[in-house]
């Protein structure tokens, strides 16, 4: 016998709270509020995937944190199978992907239309960067691994960067055992993750933090792989200016490498599979922080521009941060059903037409 509805909210401690169906506050907009309807709950709420993650835990950030866009975090690959009644329409819904399509992956970075933009164009960029989410395949995703488990993705990922030479050559840092002061200045130089999200601390994410996560990065920190934060490894190129082409030729080229020595999670309908559904397919974001005085100004022009290109507008410290001092972080919206070129292309195209508008302005 099922139990009796379950209010959503914050106060929820752990998923043997959804006692029974969650049900949202009025007025939420997540994607888990929309699906996850009666009969979809009583289909799957006592059910497992094939690593063994609930579906409660699938869902359960979004029931904790009821602000949340999405709401889900898969706990595996075979989640987005075993769950597919909810996944299907989550991704479907956030990406306009459906059941059939399929996804095709293309890093080739010299298929890219980038010219080099003039000199004053140039310096409203203040840095670019590009980075995509990978996962190794065989192993749970963030909410379902163990701490061994995790700690053996640690060391296959280390090991396959220590292969890298020449510009991508680098040292790996374990966050276990980082003094405090190196990594809050990591942290601040956008060089590393932050901690404690609490999106991610309700889906298991955090567990046993930080034994298993950790940075490596070239000397001049333009190349930087992060291990075990939202996803087991996000390849990460970046540089201060406006060469996108430049940051996207460097990160194509390690991602190439590390898939000679390390297999990520795949397949031809998602693409690159990772924990939110949001990453799918390339799960490649390219951003540019930029000085846009007077368009950021006149907000619902601002917002028009970024959704004309597909282009997302977000503070400079990382997700759910605020713009500083008229700085912005510009990157693709999309993820999957289009190439990692396609995307990148997105983001200069919405960059360059913000900066016609902020110059006639
Ligand atoms: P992700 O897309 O990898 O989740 P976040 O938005 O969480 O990235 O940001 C992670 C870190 O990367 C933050 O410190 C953020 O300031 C930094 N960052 C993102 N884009 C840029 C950029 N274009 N230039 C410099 N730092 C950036
Ligand atoms: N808090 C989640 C995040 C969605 C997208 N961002 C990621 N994956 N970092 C939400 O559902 O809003």
């Amino acid at each position: 016998m099922a139990g009796a509805d379950v209010k959503c909210s914050s106060s929820l401690k752990t998923i043997d709270d959804l006692t029974g169906y969650p049900v949202f506050p009025e007025g939420t907009k997540s994607l888990v509020c929309r699906f996850n309807t009666r009969e979809v709950w009583g289909q799957f709420h006592d059910k497992k995937d094939a690593y063994g993650v609930s579906y409660k835990l699938c869902i359960f950030s979004g029931c904790k944190n009821v602000d949340s866009g999405i709401g889900v975090y898969c706990g595996s690959h075979d989640s987005y199978k075993t769950f597919a009644p909810l996944m299907d329409k989550v991704i479907e819904d956030y990406h306009g992907h459906k059941p059939e399509d399929s996804h095709v992956s293309d890093m080739d970075a010299s298929k890219l239309t980038c010219p080099p933009l003039p000199q004053d164009e140039a310096d409203m960029i203040i840095s670019t960067r590009i980075r995509v989410g990978r996962n190794l395949e065989g192993y749970p995703l963030g909410p379902g691994v163990s701490k061994e488990q995790r700690d053996d993705i640690m060391q296959k990922v280390v090991d396959a960067c220590n292969t890298f030479t020449g510009d991508l050559k680098g040292t790996f840092y374990p966050l276990e055992g980082m003094d405090k002061a190196t990594q809050d200045q990591l942290i601040a130089d956008h060089f590393l993750f932050k901690e404690g999200d609490r999106f991610l601390e309700a889906c298991g994410c955090n567990r046993d933090w930080p034994s298993g996560r950790g940075i490596f990065h070239n000397a001049d920190k333009t190349f930087l792989v992060w291990v075990n934060e939202e996803d087991q490894l996000r390849i990460i190129s970046m540089q201060k200016g406006a060469d996108i082409g430049a940051v996207f030729e460097r990160l194509s080229r390690a991602a190439a490498h590390i898939e000679t020595v390390a297999k990520f999670s795949h397949d031809d309908h998602l693409g690159y599979i990772t924990s939110c559904p949001t990453n799918l397919g390339t799960a490649l974001r390219a951003s540019v922080h930029i000085k846009l005085p007077k368009l950021s100004a006149r907000k619902d022009e601002f917002q028009a521009i970024a959704d004309k290109y597909y282009v997302q507008i977000r503070g400079i410290h990382g997700e759910h941060s605020e713009s500083e001092g008229g700085v912005y972080d510009i990157s693709n919206r999309r993820r999957l059903g289009r190439s990692e070129v396609q995307l990148v292309q997105d983001m200069y195209d919405g960059v360059k037409a913000m900066i016609t508008r902020e110059k006639e302005l």
